[in-house]
């Protein structure tokens, strides 16, 4: 996460236009603090015990800090690069907030049966999301240009493909309590998840400036 955020520190040096600096920013954000948070949980910070029936699962509760975060900001670059309007960014963000907040409470809860509840209300929040980048925001990408629209494309289909994968590894890992995979397992998968959600998102995000230049440049009114 660190040669992640060094990388694209690196990339957005000279970059003038303001507007192009937000996804720098934002980027260089992402796995800032994923980059803390992974030094928290190593150094037995973000780490803490939940009681379910009678027995004690281990939370690495500093990766839902990260989320909280992370996710949003995800977003928002994939929105900015569609030229999402307000109500759509504040519609991804406020269903992204409701997933990540019902997945602590899905974490954190005291019985095999509400903690799968909420799981599924986690998980239907997330696929209303992905609902939403499929429709509104693929269409505000296609108002751009063919270049934005196929950027924006390749970053959805990541998107897509890899978030539906944390709710699976949520629910066959410890904190699904149905023990099929060991917690070493299910924190190397989120692990892979992570690096590749944000540094394999940023990458192909910043790799080409001119498109980037083509989604930041005012589209032409329409007639
Ligand atoms: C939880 C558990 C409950 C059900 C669902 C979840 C979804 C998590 C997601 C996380 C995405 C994280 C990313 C991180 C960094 O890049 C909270 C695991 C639906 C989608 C993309």
């Amino acid at each position: 996460m660190t040669i992640g955020t060094l990388y694209f520190i690196g990339r957005g040096r000279g970059v003038r236009d303001p507007k192009m600096q937000e996804f720098y920013i934002i980027t260089i954000f992402i796995t800032t603090i994923a980059a803390a948070m992974y030094f928290a949980m190593a150094t037995g910070f973000g780490v803490t015990e939940v009681t379910v029936g009678d027995e004690a699962l281990t939370i690495y509760w500093a990766r839902y800090a990260d989320w909280i975060f992370t996710t949003p900001l995800l977003l928002l670059d994939l929105a900015l690069l569609a030229g999402a309007n307000r109500n759509t960014i504040a519609t991804l963000i406020g269903l992204d907030v409701f997933m990540i907040g019902t997945g602590v409470i899905a974490t954190f809860s005291q019985t095999p049966a509400t903690r799968i509840a909420w799981w599924g209300v986690s998980t239907a929040a997330l696929l209303v999301l992905l609902y939403f980048l499929v429709g509104t925001l693929s269409e505000s990408a296609r108002a751009k240009s063919p270049e934005v629209a196929s950027l924006f494309g390749t970053l959805r289909n990541l998107v897509i493909v890899l978030w539906l994968l944390y709710p699976v590894v949520w629910i066959l890992g410890t904190e699904g309590t149905f023990g099929i995979l060991p917690l070493y397992w299910e924190t190397a998968a989120f692990m892979v998840l992570d690096l590749a959600a944000k540094v394999g998102f940023g990458v192909v995000l910043l790799r080409s400036r001119s498109v980037l230049e083509r989604a930041v440049a005012p589209t032409a009114a329409p007639a």
